[in-house]
């Protein structure tokens, strides 16, 4: 290794650190890069362009990250966002945090300032010690500082995001290190091509046959497929293990459509029903948190009256909330594949009488829901208009939708029906507003699908200036934003009387159709079912960028959409 400013033979062959990293990167099969530019990795976006790299230049970090931790759960391979030091690391690093919340594999390399200043902090531009900060919100940080490193650096980065449970990792690589020369043959060299990056974790056969034992006991059995199992790509097992047990299933947000939600089995509209009457609880790829009240509590039935399998590649994650009579550690492939094989030919189908009572309570709510979204009304509510979104989703089952918001995160989960794995993507396990623009432009840059992304107004603020670079980039995304003037609400008044709105008020009358043709995108004001669904079946006909401002009675939420009652009560007042 020489540096830059030292003399160097003319006829050797060189290679620097910025060529050593995109030449890593590609190595490993890893060509999109998620970033804003500037000091000091304004040129490694541009020499990454040059080299083929597929190069997505964002307005903000946080969705630029946010885009690499879906392109991660996408494609099972790290996302990577690239930024610049302190407070562009900053930005970014919400979303590694996110991807490591959620269990998804994705990359933060930021460029950072001199060691030898920052360590002594005598006032570096953009000074910080990011490595120091990255590390207690990720599954692992690395620093690279010699350029004959960056090949370890990037393969222990990757074999650490995709290995075991998926999490985000930070690499730290300084400005210096991309001026760095060393000899182009020797750099080749120095890279390595990771070899199995995720090996497979087989499930011991003693735990598979304890587990088949509690199954085979259920009297009332539920699978809960989570977005893990969305994850692992193993669809066909998947399927085939839901089929043969027979048992009914409901699927967390994100795993709906790994079997599609018309399935016979799917008890997804009588869920309250099938979680307090099962005695065994099958959870595949899904954690018992918040999301699922933590195991207990009046959703659940009789304390104690479940029995537990879990499928998990983390075996820390067992008895994290509720004791877990079956544990199977390993990747759920390999596990499904191991109970097929021992579920044999004449596996015992659950009682009829159970899967009676299911089916009448999925056929009684789904009879009672049907006319609510079919109305027509003006201004809309949001029964009307995700009856009209499910209707164009069923049509287009390849599409991927992206969801955020309160109200309009809840009602559109239930609502719309998935029928293909892995297409849709929402707020994710902390339920965190923002993730939709850098969703929809990553669903769109990785797959090529259609993509509609339905946007509570204020979820949409938090990303809103990306719509930028989905019309610099033509993608195929459709905006569409549930535009009921606030936060769940638009009704709130300031209850002193005074100018200044109330906190969760927005702008009334506000046309966010305007803001994309400003980009030279598709607007349009949609005030009825009827106008929404031509406008979204158009932007899926054109494939043009659109952004659809559709009209939603600012009454119709609810505080908080179906989360209510997490919100602390005051003891001193609560004003109606
Ligand atoms: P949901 O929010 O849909 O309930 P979670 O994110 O809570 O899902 O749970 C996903 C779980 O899946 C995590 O505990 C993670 O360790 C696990 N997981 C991820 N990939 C695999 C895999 N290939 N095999 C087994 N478990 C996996
Ligand atoms: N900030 C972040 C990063 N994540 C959050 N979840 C919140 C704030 C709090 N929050 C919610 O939990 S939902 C929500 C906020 C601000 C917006 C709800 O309003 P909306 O949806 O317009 O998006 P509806 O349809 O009006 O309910
Ligand atoms: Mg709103």
């Amino acid at each position: 290794m020489t540096d830059s400013n030292q003399d160097t033979d003319a006829t050797q062959n060189l290679t620097d650190g910025f060529h050593l990293v995109i030449d890593a990167l590609k190595l490993n099969d890893l060509n999109t890069m998620y970033t804003v530019p500037g000091i000091p990795i304004t040129d490694l976006g541009r020499m990454a362009q040059a080299e083929g790299m597929r190069v997505i230049s964002f307005r903000h970090e946080q969705h630029a990250g946010y885009a690499a931790a879906i392109a991660g759960y996408l494609t099972k391979k790290p996302g990577v966002c690239v930024t610049v030091s302190a407070p562009g690391f900053l930005n970014g690093l919400t979303a590694l945090a996110h991807a490591t919340t959620n269990c998804w594999p994705m990359i933060l390399i930021s460029g950072s300032s001199e060691r030898e200043i920052v360590d002594l902090q005598q006032g570096d531009y953009e000074e910080m010690d990011q490595l120091a900060v990255a590390k207690t919100l990720c599954k692992a940080a690395f620093r690279v500082l010699n350029a004959e490193d960056i090949g370890v650096g990037i393969a222990r980065a990757y074999r650490a995001a995709v290995s075991g449970r998926p999490g985000g990792v930070y690499l730290d690589l300084p400005a210096k290190l991309f001026a760095q020369v060393m000899d182009a043959e020797e750099g080749a060299k120095s890279l390595i091509k990771v070899v199995d990056p995720s090996p497979a974790h087989i499930p011991a056969p003693a735990a598979i046959d304890r587990a088949l034992d509690v199954l085979k006991c259920a009297k009332k059995p539920l699978i809960i497929l989570g977005k893990g199992a969305a994850y692992a790509q193993a669809d066909d097992a998947v399927r085939s293990f839901v089929e043969k047990s027979g048992s009914p299933y409901i699927a967390m947000s994100m795993a709906k459509g790994l079997l599609p939600d018309d399935h016979p089995q799917y008890a997804g509209a009588a869920r309250s029903l099938v979680l307090k009457e099962a005695d065994t609880v099958m959870l595949i790829g899904a954690r018992l948190n918040w999301l699922l009240g933590h195991g207990k509590g009046k959703q659940w039935g009789e304390p104690g009256s479940k029995k537990f399998i879990h499928i998990d590649i983390d075996p820390r994650e067992m008895d994290s909330n509720q004791p877990i009579a079956a544990p199977l550690v390993g990747d759920i492939e390999s596990c499904l594949g191991a109970l097929l094989d021992g579920m044999g030919d004449s596996w015992p189908t659950p009682p009829a009488e159970w899967m009676a009572a299911i089916r009448e309570k999925v056929e009684t709510n789904v009879a009672r829901m049907a006319p609510r979204l079919q109305n027509n009304n003006v201004p809309m509510d949001f029964h009307g208009a995700l009856g009209a979104l499910k209707a164009i989703i069923k049509e287009n089952p390849e599409t991927i939708l992206v969801n955020e918001g309160a109200n309009t995160l809840d009602f559109a989960r239930s609502i719309i029906d998935m029928y293909k794995p892995r297409k849709r993507l929402d707020v994710g396990t902390w339920g965190v507003m923002g993730i939709g623009m850098g969703s929809a432009i990553a669903a769109a840059v990785e797959t090529g699908n259609p993509v509609i992304a339905v946007e509570g107004d204020s979820a949409f603020g938090f990303s809103g200036m990306e719509i930028e670079t989905i019309c610099r980039y033509q993608l195929p995304v459709c905006v569409v934003v549930f535009n009921n003037s606030g936060i769940y609400r638009g009704t709130d008044a300031n209850p002193t009387g005074g100018a200044d709105p109330a906190p969760t008020v927005f702008t009334k009358d506000a046309r966010y159709d305007w803001m994309i043709k400003a980009f030279h995108g598709v607007g349009v004001n949609a005030t009825s079912p009827d106008e929404l669904s031509q406008a979204v079946k158009e932007a899926i006909a054109s494939g043009k960028p659109t952004l659809i401002n559709a009209v939603i009675n600012p009454e119709a939420g609810t505080e908080s959409g179906r989360i209510g009652n997490l919100n602390p009560q005051s003891v001193v007042s609560k004003k109606k």
